[in-house]
C-alpha cells in the first residue's frame, strides 16, 4: 500500500465520571475545532484500554483516575481522511476535588465539570451521536 493510504485509528475517551458531573473539554485540535469532548487520545502499542484511559487523562489533565471499566465502542467516519473506532471506557477521579490541569493548552482550551443534564454545546460529533441516541455512561444504581 502507498504510505500515504489513510487507515482507521483507535482512539479510547473516557467519561470521567464525578457525582452527576462529566469532565469535558473544549476542543482546539483541527478534528472537532471548538467542540466539547471527553479527555482521551490514541490507543499506542501493546497498550490496554485502561493503561491507554489512565495515561491520557494524566496527560491532558494530571487527574488519576480509578474504576475504570470499558463502556462501548463507536464507528466514527469523522473526514475525508479521518476514521477512528473509538472505545469509551468510564471511570471516576481518584481524588474528587483535585482540579483539572489544562496541561496541553494547543490541544484544549480548558477543562471543566458538568452536570450530565445540562452539557454544554457544541459536543464533539461522536459524542454527540451517542448523547442524541440516548446514551448514558452513569451507572445503573440498584434498586
Ligand atoms: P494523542 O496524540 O494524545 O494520542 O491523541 P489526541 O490528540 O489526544 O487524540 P484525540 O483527538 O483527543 O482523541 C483520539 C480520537 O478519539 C479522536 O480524534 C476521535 C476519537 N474520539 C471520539 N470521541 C472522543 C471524545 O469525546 N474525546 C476524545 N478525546 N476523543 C474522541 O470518537
Ligand atoms: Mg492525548
Ligand atoms: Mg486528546
Amino acid at each position: 500500500t502507498p504510505p500515504s493510504t489513510p487507515i482507521p485509528k483507535v482512539g479510547v475517551a473516557v467519561f470521567l465520571l464525578n457525582g452527576s458531573k462529566v469532565l469535558l473539554g473544549k476542543r482546539l485540535s483541527a478534528i472537532g475545532h471548538s467542540t466539547f469532548a471527553l479527555p482521551g487520545g490514541h490507543l499506542e502499542f501493546r497498550e490496554s484500554f485502561e493503561e491507554c484511559a489512565a495515561r491520557e487523562v494524566k496527560e491532558e489533565t494530571g487527574l488519576e483516575i480509578d474504576k475504570t471499566e470499558y463502556l462501548t465502542v463507536t464507528n466514527n467516519v469523522i473526514s475525508e481522511k479521518v476514521h477512528v473506532v473509538c472505545i469509551f471506557m468510564r471511570a471516576t477521579p481518584a481524588d474528587p476535588n483535585q482540579k483539572p490541569q489544562t496541561l496541553e493548552p494547543e490541544k484544549c482550551d480548558g477543562w471543566d465539570w458538568y452536570e450530565w443534564n445540562n452539557l454544554p454545546k457544541p459536543l464533539f460529533g461522536p459524542l454527540e451521536n451517542m448523547v442524541q441516541s440516548g446514551y448514558n455512561p452513569f451507572p445503573t444504581t440498584a434498586s
